[in-house]
């Protein structure tokens, strides 16, 4: 378990490198699609909400909201997923939609950095953030 520091430019440089951003949300994709139908259905998504901690980061939601309310939060979210409105969220939409938060995300930082802490092995588009900025300081030396 570490700590890492992010803030807006970081979590922009992640979204905006697009093959990188691209690979990882399709792997988040997949990971999530528990049932390999190649699509989330909105169980699968409540799950990846649940672990990608962005409830908390982008819709300040804190953990003490009562069960019926986070449903009603994670169907608004489900429903602003899925773009055609049939009642599941394909790659694309996926894609699309995540790239929107995570840029609202980093709205929401903007230029003061927040101390997150993971574990080794978490792979949250935060901490994907932070390795991916981490790897380019080490790089361009
Ligand atoms: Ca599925
Ligand atoms: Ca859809």
């Amino acid at each position: 378990m570490g700590v890492i520091i992010i803030d807006g430019s970081t979590v922009r440089a992640f979204v905006n490198d697009e093959p990188h951003f691209n690979t990882s949300v399709n792997a988040q994709f997949v990971s999530l699609d528990v049932n390999n139908d190649g699509v989330l259905s909105r169980s699968e998504m409540r799950k990846a909400f649940e672990s990608m901690r962005l409830l908390e980061t982008h819709f300040g939601v804190d953990t003490a909201v009562p069960p019926e309310e986070l449903t009603r939060i994670y169907d608004s979210v489900f429903q602003s997923f899925d773009g055609d409105h049939n009642g599941t969220v394909d790659p694309e939409e996926f894609r699309s939609e995540m790239k929107k938060i995570m840029l609202a995300v980093a709205d929401g930082l903007g230029s003061c950095p927040i101390q997150m802490a993971v574990e080794d092995d978490d792979q949250s588009f935060l901490k994907q953030a932070a390795d991916l900025e981490a790897a380019k300081i080490e790089g361009g030396s």
